[in-house]
């Protein structure tokens, strides 16, 4: 078993299986029956290589083969860090037939993220691309492992190094060493919260749950056998895992056609040649190919729904998908703790505009209440909280922040600020965590703060968001310098040299000698973003 997992109450568990929403498969057993039903049809596409489901499932028996001779067993911890490549999905599958679990990092993520996963999910193996986006993964890894000892494995698609060869580590399966799988109600894998108390914590999911919102997502987006899926956006992040994304387009039996660039000049190309019925953006990318495809009177036939989400998506770019690239929009509310929110295909325009979708299940159940946790009236907003049959009880390992972020009866704090239509669409108004979303990209201000206090220059941080046109949200980091002012751009410097991704880098610094208090003598947050709109009029 895994420690430090909160498992749903036995009442719950029981009631979901009962409704049928956990059907009792793992995801190994998925694969190998998806393999049955569309044996000879194309699963995925990657470059120049196109896998059909049976090649996919051969290929995922003999890497679960060669990991296992490696020595990674059920419940041990494996962090990915791989680009939308074929290698990604073939060990994700692999490590669900063993029972071991992925540990997903996005490929933006350094040294001061990676080795923090290392270090709390006690992971045994970390799989890196050689090099991707001009970035050597190889380095990173040889950093993380002086650093983490436990860390026995570095697996390596591409140029290996000094590191063992992903290629080398596939083998013919031994029939008298196949091991029992993973049980449906096992944690599958560890998918992180974009944070907003210090480090990201680590989200525990089951191949019931998942496999329960993957279903749901397929009926709400109307995938089949026929739909095509081109995942531009990181295939780790939660939105294009899952909603319906490449696990979902692969539940659906359809073909997912996965690229390294998102920009339009690859992404279209794609589309076209390859007939995507689907994709998935967040709000920045969605507003660039809308620019592209208006600017060069770009027609996308196949393209029947673009899905945005990960961020606010305004109405008023909304309001444009459907005249210049002639599909549905379709917004997508979700969390990587669970609840996910859809605009329906066939709803009403002004729905589809205005709101960011209803709960994917009807067994979803949201609840909007003020800072008593009293329940607001209907229309009004407030914090919402939900609880289901796929949202987490409890982060991993977490004892003391779930006591924060969890009700006594089980609901999770999304930390969003949002409101109900009449017809029980959700519309998000704002968050009260302390968080930045950088066009979809999630910085918790903590984490750079505590950055930040490590320069010798700076005596108090404060991380706030600012409105930005493109990205709906940039950060600006307000400092208290403790002596001479430091040079802004050589914080940002020694920011990166500390490991740190990239989007957490502030976008903007601001020296101020010290911080507005609220009334209880906390920083507030509040009167610094509003010393930014007063300076940006002046
Ligand atoms: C998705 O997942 P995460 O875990 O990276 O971020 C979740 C947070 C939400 O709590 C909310 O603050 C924000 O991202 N968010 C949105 C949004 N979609 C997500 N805020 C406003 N409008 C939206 N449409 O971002 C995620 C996971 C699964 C599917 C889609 C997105």
């Amino acid at each position: 078993m895994l420690s430090g997992y909160q498992a749903w109450p036995e009442e719950f568990a029981e009631l979901y299986r009962q409704e049928g929403c956990w059907e009792g498969i793992t995801f190994g057993e998925m694969l190998r029956q998806r393999a049955k039903l569309y044996g000879n049809r194309t699963a995925m596409i990657s470059g120049e290589e196109h896998l059909t489901y049976a090649e996919l499932n051969a290929r995922v028996d003999r890497l679960a083969a060669g990991l296992y001779a490696t020595g990674i067993r059920q419940y041990d911890r494996v962090i990915i860090q791989l680009p939308n490549m074929a290698a990604f999905v073939e060990a994700v599958f692999a490590l669900f037939r063993l029972g071991a679990l992925p540990v997903f990092a996005l490929p933006l993520h350094r040294k001061s993220e990676i080795e923090y996963f290392a270090r709390f999910s006690e992971a045994v193996a970390y799989l890196i691309p050689d090099r991707d986006g001009g970035f050597d993964y190889r380095k990173l890894a040889e950093e993380v492992q002086a650093e983490v000892p436990s860390l026995r494995h570095i697996i390596v698609a591409g140029e290996a190094g000094p590191f063992t060869s992903l290629e080398d580590v596939y083998m013919d399966p031994d029939p008298d060493k196949l091991q029992d799988g993973p049980d449906s109600s096992d944690v599958a894998f560890l998918q992180l919260s974009g944070g907003s108390t210090g480090l990201s914590k680590m989200i525990p999911r089951t191949h019931d749950d998942y496999i329960y919102s993957l279903r749901r997502s397929v009926e709400v987006c109307g995938l089949s056998p026929e739909s095509v899926y081109l995942a531009v956006l990181p295939a780790a992040h939660n939105y294009p895992l899952s909603s319906p994304g490449i696990l979902g387009t692969l539940y659906a039996g359809g073909t997912v056609v996965l690229s390294r660039e998102s920009s339009p000049d690859e992404a279209f190309p794609l589309i076209r040649k390859h007939q995507v019925t689907i994709t998935a953006l967040v709000p920045p990318l969605a507003l660039i190919w809308l620019n592209a495809a208006a600017a060069r009177g770009t027609k996308l036939p196949s393209l029947q729904v673009l899905q945005v989400g990960g961020a606010k998506f305004s109405a008023e770019a909304a309001g444009r998908v459907k005249p210049v690239l002639g599909c549905t929009l379709q917004q997508v509310f979700g969390m990587a703790e669970g609840l996910v929110n859809y605009t329906r295909l066939d709803d009403p325009e002004h729905i589809i505009i205005h709101t960011q979708g209803k709960p994917m299940s009807p067994y979803d159940e949201v609840r909007i209440v003020d800072d008593e946790d009293m329940e607001v009236e209907q229309g009004q907003s407030g914090h919402l909280l939900t609880r289901g049959p796929y949202t987490i009880r409890g982060y991993y390992q977490a004892e003391e922040h779930n006591a924060r972020s969890f009700t006594t009866d089980g609901f999770y704090r999304t930390g969003d600020i949002a409101s109900l239509t009449p017809e029980g669409y959700l519309i998000v108004e704002g968050r009260a965590k302390d968080q930045i979303n950088r066009g979809g990209d999630k910085v918790a201000a903590e984490e750079v703060e505590n950055h930040l206090l490590a320069h010798p220059g700076v005596h108090d941080a404060a991380l706030v968001s600012m409105p930005d046109e493109y990205l709906g949200e940039r950060s600006c980091a307000f400092i208290v310098p403790s002596g001479e002012i430091p040079a802004a751009a050589e914080i940002k410097s020694f920011l990166r040299n500390r490991g740190l991704a990239s989007y957490k880098v502030p976008d903007r610094i601001e020296f101020v000698q010290s911080f507005p208090k609220t009334g209880v003598g906390k920083v507030s947050k509040k009167a610094l973003r509003e010393m930014l709109t007063v300076k940006q009029s002046i």
